[in-house]
């Protein structure tokens, strides 16, 4: 068993999740890996069981259904929680984040006993392939808003390759978090942030997904804006 659990959210990643686990199972040394499924209509769920039927280090959870991203990851950190391992890698099914990073993520990590790294896209170095100008704008935006509303200092709140320590995953009360969607990162990133934790943004590119569809609907940026505007409300009358 290694001490890092690499979590893979799934819903509806047919094409791409045997590309991605078969990167991931070669990343050296070697990791476990959670795929955590909500019961994908397209068959994801029983692809990623074939995965594990011939990989020892490879594991699945289903999950009855599509509850959202929050939900889905809080299921595999208290996976991973029960099983103590060190190290958390969370990572897209989609293609977007190259695996062969995952090693730099956990040595910036272990090297410097970082409690969460960020594979960034908005800090010096990061980039984003294939994203329109739209596109790119909405996500910087919503990142602007989120730093500024939580008085955060990460550039790349909703970025989904990072690296989580354990040992601080509990400490972060996963019980009372309550965020579906993006939304759920952005909540992560910051109780780590408020309760004085370590993170360091490691810059990545961020690669377009070439096949299946973006989870990403509008109910999903009603959320974050809801949710990140409640925090930084009450933030500031707590802090005055
Ligand atoms: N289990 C589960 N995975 C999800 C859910 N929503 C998104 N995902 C997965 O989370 C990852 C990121 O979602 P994606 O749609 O690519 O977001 P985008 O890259 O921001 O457009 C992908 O691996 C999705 O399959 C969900 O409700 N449940
Ligand atoms: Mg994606």
């Amino acid at each position: 068993m290694s001490d890092v659990l690499v979590i893979v959210p799934t819903f509806n990643e047919r094409e791409s999740l045997a590309s991605v686990l078969t990167a991931i199972c070669q990343v050296q040394p070697r990791v476990d890996v959670l795929v955590v499924d909500d019961n994908s209509p397209d068959g994801t769920g029983q692809l990623a069981d074939e995965f594990a039927r011939a990989n020892p280090t490879v594991h699945v959870i289903h999950r009855e259904a599509k509850h959202g991203l929050g939900p889905a990851y809080i299921a595999g950190f208290y996976w991973a929680v029960d099983r103590d391992y060190d190290w958390v890698v969370q990572i897209d099914a989609d293609g977007s984040h190259d695996p062969r990073v995952i090693p730099t993520l956990l040595a910036v990590a272990r090297g410097i006993k970082a409690d969460l790294v960020l594979g960034s896209r908005w800090v010096t170095d990061g980039r984003v392939d294939g994203w329109s100008v739209a596109r790119q704008v909405v996500s910087r935006t919503g990142n602007g808003f989120a730093r500024f509303a939580l008085r955060s200092r990460v550039r790349d709140l909703t970025a989904g390759f990072r690296v989580l320590r354990v040992e601080a995953l509990r400490q972060l009360h996963l019980e009372t978090i309550a965020s579906s969607g993006y939304c759920f990162q952005i909540e992560i990133a910051d109780r780590v942030e408020q309760s004085g934790g370590m993170i360091i943004e490691h810059p990545i590119t961020f690669i377009e997904r070439v096949a299946g569809k973006s989870k990403m609907h509008f109910g999903i940026v009603v959320e974050a804006l809801t949710r990140i505007s409640a925090w930084g409300i009450k933030r500031w009358f707590l802090r005055r």
